[in-house]
């Protein structure tokens, strides 16, 4: 962990730069949609490693990292995570949860259905560490250590996957299939990492639809207080 300290390289830029790299960004950014409809056209694997490097860059609770991602393209594997999905979602849909949820969900068009998560070429399984475990280099014993503001650690990770995945013209869905302790034990996870999203990534399918959403304007969802 951190025992020393460095002098800061910051790259300052002129007030142009940081304009028209900002606006670019956000103009960018505005055009993400969650894709439910996708293509099995091959997607490099480095665009998936950038990203998942990119959100292991993420700032966490005391710099613990406490995250795993689990990228998936075994065809086997993902017909499995899809039946363990559609499994949990079709309870949830037919049983499980009250009107009000079906009611909210409703515009988004979803179902319990699932086959994007076999189509999608691959799958990002991101699991949130409870607890570290560490092993003594000199005994081998293994102890739990405490992890700090995991949810809103993994969170942000995630936010820099999704703005990665984007950029780098690739579509994904956050999908959170509740409860996801199917996936700890399909990917054969340790018990100390519990499921957090799961994102099919890929190319949209040929006329892909997405639901005309519109999102808050800047004004509604700012308060400035000079
Ligand atoms: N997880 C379900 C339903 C669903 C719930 C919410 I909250 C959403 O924003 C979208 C969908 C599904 O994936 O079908």
């Amino acid at each position: 962990m951190l025992d020393r300290f460095i002098t800061l390289k910051f790259n300052y830029l002129t007030p142009d730069e940081q304009l028209s790299r900002s606006r670019e960004f956000l103009e960018r950014m505005r055009t993400r949609r969650t894709v439910r409809d996708f293509d099995n056209k091959p997607v490099p694997f480095e665009l998936i490693q950038n990203a998942i490097a990119t959100a292991n860059s993420a700032p966490s609770g005391a710099n613990h990292q406490p995250w795993t991602f689990c990228v998936v393209s075994n065809r086997e594997l993902k017909r499995k995570i899809r039946l363990a999905a559609e499994d949990e979602e079709r309870e949830n849909y037919q049983r499980r949860m009250k009107q009000e949820w079906l009611e909210a969900v409703h515009p988004l068009g979803t179902d319990w259905m699932k086959p994007h998560i076999e189509d999608a070429p691959y799958l990002i399984i991101v699991f949130a560490h409870s607890h570290g475990i560490r092993k003594d280099p000199a005994t081998g014993a293994e102890s739990t250590y405490k992890h700090y503001y995991v949810t809103e650690s993994v969170g942000i990770a995630v936010g820099m996957l999704l703005a990665s995945l984007h950029l780098a013209g690739l579509a994904t869905l956050t999908h959170t299939p509740n409860p996801m302790g199917f996936l700890g034990e399909i990917l054969n996870r340790p018990p100390n990492e519990r499921g957090y999203v799961l994102i099919p990534v890929g190319y949209p399918a040929e006329g892909a639809k997405v639901p005309a959403l519109t999102k808050k304007t800047v004004d509604e969802v700012m308060v400035v207080y000079e």
